[in-house]
Protein backbone atom coordinates (compact mmCIF):
# COMPACT_ATOMS: atom_id res chain seq x y z
CA UNK A 1 0.00 0.00 0.00
CA UNK A 2 2.61 2.48 1.19
CA UNK A 3 4.39 1.61 -2.41
CA UNK A 4 1.60 2.20 -4.18
CA UNK A 5 1.15 6.39 -2.45
CA UNK A 6 5.02 6.59 -3.63
CA UNK A 7 3.96 5.68 -6.95
CA UNK A 8 1.02 8.26 -6.86
CA UNK A 9 3.43 10.93 -5.57
CA UNK A 10 5.52 10.26 -8.27
CA UNK A 11 2.70 10.53 -10.40
CA UNK A 12 2.19 14.00 -9.22
CA UNK A 13 5.05 15.75 -8.98
CA UNK A 14 5.46 14.70 -12.52
CA UNK A 15 2.51 15.96 -13.99
CA UNK A 16 2.81 19.23 -12.25
CA UNK A 17 6.72 19.32 -13.44
CA UNK A 18 5.24 19.18 -17.53
CA UNK A 19 2.32 21.59 -16.72
CA UNK A 20 4.63 24.05 -15.04
CA UNK A 21 7.38 23.40 -18.32
CA UNK A 22 4.33 23.86 -20.47
CA UNK A 23 2.97 26.99 -19.23
CA UNK A 24 6.55 28.43 -18.89
CA UNK A 25 6.96 27.40 -22.51
CA UNK A 26 3.57 28.81 -23.80
CA UNK A 27 4.86 31.78 -21.78
CA UNK A 28 8.05 32.18 -24.21
CA UNK A 29 10.25 31.24 -21.38
CA UNK A 30 12.21 29.20 -23.74
CA UNK A 31 12.39 31.72 -27.20
CA UNK A 32 15.80 32.78 -27.94
CA UNK A 33 17.97 34.31 -25.62
CA UNK A 34 19.22 37.18 -27.58
CA UNK A 35 15.84 38.52 -27.73
CA UNK A 36 15.25 42.08 -25.66
CA UNK A 37 12.03 42.14 -23.83
CA UNK A 38 10.68 46.05 -23.72
CA UNK A 39 8.90 47.34 -21.48
CA UNK A 40 7.76 51.01 -22.19
CA UNK A 41 4.95 53.39 -22.59
CA UNK A 42 4.25 56.36 -24.56
CA UNK A 43 1.38 58.49 -24.83
CA UNK A 44 -0.42 61.06 -27.29
CA UNK A 45 -4.03 61.82 -29.16
CA UNK A 46 -2.86 59.09 -31.65
CA UNK A 47 -6.06 58.61 -33.58
CA UNK A 48 -6.85 62.66 -33.29
CA UNK A 49 -9.53 62.21 -31.32
CA UNK A 50 -9.36 64.78 -28.58
CA UNK A 51 -8.68 62.21 -25.83
CA UNK A 52 -5.72 61.36 -24.38
CA UNK A 53 -4.07 57.54 -25.85
CA UNK A 54 -1.33 55.35 -23.95
CA UNK A 55 0.30 52.73 -25.50
CA UNK A 56 1.72 50.53 -23.07
CA UNK A 57 3.94 47.19 -23.71
CA UNK A 58 4.34 45.35 -19.87
CA UNK A 59 5.13 41.63 -19.54
CA UNK A 60 4.81 41.05 -22.86
CA UNK A 61 1.47 42.19 -23.66
CA UNK A 62 0.57 45.31 -25.13
CA UNK A 63 -2.32 47.53 -23.55
CA UNK A 64 -4.70 50.72 -24.92
CA UNK A 65 -5.79 52.86 -23.03
CA UNK A 66 -8.14 55.72 -23.11
CA UNK A 67 -8.13 58.54 -20.85
CA UNK A 68 -6.07 56.32 -18.25
CA UNK A 69 -8.11 53.19 -18.28
CA UNK A 70 -6.87 50.19 -20.38
CA UNK A 71 -9.98 49.71 -23.34
CA UNK A 72 -7.87 46.91 -25.26
CA UNK A 73 -5.14 44.18 -25.21
CA UNK A 74 -3.41 42.15 -26.74
CA UNK A 75 -3.70 38.47 -26.27
CA UNK A 76 -2.30 36.68 -23.63
CA UNK A 77 -1.08 33.91 -25.58
CA UNK A 78 1.57 36.69 -27.65
CA UNK A 79 4.75 37.58 -26.67
CA UNK A 80 5.64 40.95 -27.67
CA UNK A 81 8.77 41.84 -27.80
CA UNK A 82 8.73 45.30 -28.60
CA UNK A 83 6.40 48.22 -30.46
CA UNK A 84 6.93 50.88 -32.38
CA UNK A 85 4.62 54.26 -33.54
CA UNK A 86 4.62 55.82 -36.79
CA UNK A 87 2.29 56.78 -39.67
CA UNK A 88 3.79 54.11 -41.61
CA UNK A 89 1.67 54.75 -44.46
CA UNK A 90 1.07 58.47 -44.57
CA UNK A 91 -2.26 59.09 -44.19
CA UNK A 92 -1.86 61.59 -41.34
CA UNK A 93 -2.89 58.59 -38.73
CA UNK A 94 -0.34 56.67 -36.46
CA UNK A 95 -0.30 53.54 -36.46
CA UNK A 96 0.76 50.58 -33.54
CA UNK A 97 3.65 48.23 -34.98
CA UNK A 98 4.37 45.46 -32.81
CA UNK A 99 7.26 42.87 -32.89
CA UNK A 100 5.98 39.84 -31.56
CA UNK A 101 6.22 35.79 -31.25
CA UNK A 102 3.11 33.49 -31.68
CA UNK A 103 2.40 29.77 -32.58
CA UNK A 104 1.35 28.92 -36.09
CA UNK A 105 3.16 30.14 -39.20
CA UNK A 106 0.50 32.04 -40.44
CA UNK A 107 -0.74 35.45 -40.75
CA UNK A 108 -3.59 35.03 -38.57
CA UNK A 109 -3.94 36.67 -35.48
CA UNK A 110 -4.96 33.70 -33.22
CA UNK A 111 -2.35 31.21 -31.68
CA UNK A 112 -2.53 28.19 -33.84
CA UNK A 113 -4.01 25.56 -31.85
CA UNK A 114 -2.25 23.03 -34.10
CA UNK A 115 1.24 23.95 -33.22
CA UNK A 116 3.59 24.33 -30.80
CA UNK A 117 6.36 26.10 -32.40
CA UNK A 118 6.54 29.79 -32.12
CA UNK A 119 7.28 31.81 -35.10
CA UNK A 120 8.17 35.75 -35.11
CA UNK A 121 5.62 38.27 -36.71
CA UNK A 122 4.97 41.92 -36.89
CA UNK A 123 1.48 43.06 -36.81
CA UNK A 124 0.12 46.52 -37.60
CA UNK A 125 -2.95 47.93 -35.88
CA UNK A 126 -4.54 51.66 -36.02
CA UNK A 127 -5.99 52.90 -32.67
CA UNK A 128 -9.31 52.82 -33.03
CA UNK A 129 -12.25 54.76 -30.65
CA UNK A 130 -11.44 52.11 -27.99
CA UNK A 131 -9.59 49.14 -29.37
CA UNK A 132 -6.81 48.24 -31.51
CA UNK A 133 -7.65 47.58 -35.00
CA UNK A 134 -5.79 45.29 -37.14
CA UNK A 135 -4.41 46.96 -40.49
CA UNK A 136 -1.93 44.52 -41.92
CA UNK A 137 -0.70 41.28 -40.98
CA UNK A 138 3.20 39.30 -41.66
CA UNK A 139 2.90 35.94 -41.91
CA UNK A 140 6.24 33.96 -40.19
CA UNK A 141 9.21 36.28 -40.86
CA UNK A 142 11.94 35.06 -43.15
CA UNK A 143 14.34 35.95 -40.79
CA UNK A 144 13.58 36.80 -37.18
CA UNK A 145 14.21 40.75 -36.52
CA UNK A 146 16.72 41.40 -33.70
CA UNK A 147 16.96 45.20 -33.66
CA UNK A 148 15.11 47.76 -35.61
CA UNK A 149 13.91 51.43 -35.97
CA UNK A 150 11.57 53.42 -37.79
CA UNK A 151 12.54 56.82 -39.36
CA UNK A 152 10.60 60.11 -39.61
CA UNK A 153 9.34 58.86 -43.02
CA UNK A 154 8.03 55.93 -41.72
CA UNK A 155 10.44 53.69 -43.16
CA UNK A 156 11.27 50.48 -40.73
CA UNK A 157 14.63 49.33 -40.72
CA UNK A 158 15.92 45.93 -39.41
CA UNK A 159 18.80 43.91 -38.16
CA UNK A 160 18.12 40.16 -37.93
CA UNK A 161 19.63 37.53 -35.75
CA UNK A 162 21.79 37.12 -38.61
CA UNK A 163 23.25 40.55 -39.60
CA UNK A 164 20.98 41.11 -42.43
CA UNK A 165 19.76 44.79 -42.78
CA UNK A 166 16.69 44.94 -44.47
CA UNK A 167 14.43 48.16 -45.05
CA UNK A 168 10.52 47.96 -44.50
CA UNK A 169 8.29 50.06 -46.68
CA UNK A 170 4.35 50.77 -46.89
CA UNK A 171 3.36 49.73 -50.36
CA UNK A 172 -0.44 50.15 -51.30
CA UNK A 173 -1.77 46.77 -48.82
CA UNK A 174 0.99 46.06 -47.11
CA UNK A 175 4.80 46.43 -45.73
CA UNK A 176 7.61 44.98 -48.31
CA UNK A 177 10.85 44.24 -47.61
CA UNK A 178 14.22 45.24 -49.77
CA UNK A 179 17.94 44.55 -48.51
CA UNK A 180 20.10 47.22 -47.30
CA1 LIG B 1 -7.15 59.71 -28.92
CA1 LIG C 1 -1.21 56.05 -40.90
Amino acid sequence: MERFKKIGIACILVAVFLLVGLNMYLNGVFLPKWITWEEKIDRGDFNSDGFNDSVQLENKRVFLLREGAVVDQTPREWQISNYEIADIDKDGQEEIILLLWKRGEDSEQASSLNTLEFSQHVFIYNVGDRELTPKWMSSKLEKNIKNWSVDEDGVIHTVSDDDNKQSWYWKGSGLESVEE
